[in-house]
């Protein structure tokens, strides 16, 4: 029987119009109602482990704007923290991790408790998926995810954000058994957490490849493209009927062989990319999602309208799901997403 959640069947390869809607970051610091929960807690690694409150923080942007989707409050991060590594969030820094640097580093990952600390994650999926309207409009869908292997990576080598992740790069280059033994464990991490996700009531699943664009060409495939396929592959062995999308941010031209031999269902694509040009890139219609960029969305008014209209004109008669190119940008007014939504469901 046909899924009858709008987003769903975009992600299966319908044109379905208008378009679903969801937002990177929908749930966030540019909410006053998320920055009132986030008060609440310790800090924000207590925030994503603390059922209650990560469900109240998912719920909030569905209750303002019935969004198509609503996306699991958590972070890329946790995996690393479950697998034992450090982690801290700092006001105003970002995350702190201990740098993994060398042989030891990656021995000392530990994934056999992976999914005992990751369980109040899954209680918050649960929670969500029993709470969210399952009817009017085209219904809402829980989106489960993770950083993909190569991406998160970068944050454990690194020990934090980085303009070009050049430590990680160079362990890629330098020491690559060592950086393939440290991919394979977050790959088999990563299936077991969203497949975990999955049976607690994620509908659909996305891996977050927000740095991918950063390895050339011949490190993209190996990196990024083998992992992928490893994981889309193994989910679809366990999970047939749920979709993956992947986001290779600024993969640039390389985002039709990604699709292609990766297997993802859709492909989120970054402010960057040509959505024409990415169509003609397909070899079949997989959906395609994005690409907004958030700060038209922080800028509002006419800027917005043309560009989220030029969008839409691109994509009607393509399984498309309308986002942005990246995640929402702090300062953003609330009014302003509500008047997107709006002009999206009005196309
Ligand atoms: O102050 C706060 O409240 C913390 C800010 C924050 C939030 C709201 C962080 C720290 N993470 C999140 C939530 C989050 N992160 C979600 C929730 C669901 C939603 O979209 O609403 C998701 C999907 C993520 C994913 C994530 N975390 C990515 C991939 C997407 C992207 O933005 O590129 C990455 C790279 C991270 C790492 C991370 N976590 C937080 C920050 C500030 C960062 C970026 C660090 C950097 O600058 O490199």
């Amino acid at each position: 029987m046909d899924n009858p959640k709008h987003l769903l069947r975009a992600l299966t390869g319908i044109s379905v119009w208008p378009p679903p809607i969801w937002l990177m970051r929908q749930a966030g610091r540019y909410l006053p109602e998320y920055r009132a929960v986030r008060a609440k807690a310790k800090d924000f690694i207590a925030l994503c482990t603390t059922p209650e409150l990560a469900t109240e923080v998912t719920l909030q942007p569905i209750r303002r704007y019935r969004l198509d989707a609503a996306i699991l409050f958590s972070d890329i991060l946790m995996v690393p923290w479950a697998l034992g590594q450090g982690l801290a969030f700092r006001e105003g820094e970002g995350p702190v991790l201990p740098p993994l640097r060398d042989a030891s580093g990656v021995a000392a990952l530990d994934p056999s408790r992976l999914l005992d600390r990751v369980a109040p994650i899954l209680e918050t999926v649960r929670q969500v998926r029993q709470t969210l309207p399952e009817e009017g409009l085209g219904g809402t869908a829980l989106i489960g995810f993770a950083g993909s292997p190569f991406t998160v990576a970068c944050y454990m080598v690194e020990g934090g954000g980085s303009r070009d992740f050049a430590a990680t790069r160079s362990m890629a280059f330098g020491s690559p058994a060592l950086f393939a033994q440290l991919l394979d464990i977050l790959a088999d991490a990563t299936v077991s957490y969203l497949s975990a996700q999955i049976d607690a009531g994620a509908e659909a699943v996305m891996l977050f490849d927000s740095w991918a664009g950063v390895l050339s060409p011949g490190q993209f495939r190996t990196h990024v493209v083998r992992t992928t396929r490893r994981i889309v592959g193994e989910l679809g062995r366990r999970h047939p009927a749920v979709p993956v999308i992947g986001f290779p941010r600024l993969a640039g031209l390389l985002v039709g062989e990604y699709a292609r031999a990766t297997g993802v269902h859709a492909v989120g694509l970054d402010t960057g990319t040509d959505l024409v040009l990415a169509k003609s890139l397909m070899q079949s219609r997989v959906a395609l999602q994005g690409n907004l960029d958030p700060i038209a969305l922080l800028a509002g008014g006419s800027a917005m309208r043309i560009e989220a209209t030029s969008i839409l004109e691109a994509m009607r008669g393509w399984p498309f799901v309308f986002n942005l190119g990246h995640g929402i940008v702090p300062q953003t007014p609330p009014a302003y997403v509500a008047e997107l939504v709006e002009l999206v469901r009005a196309a």
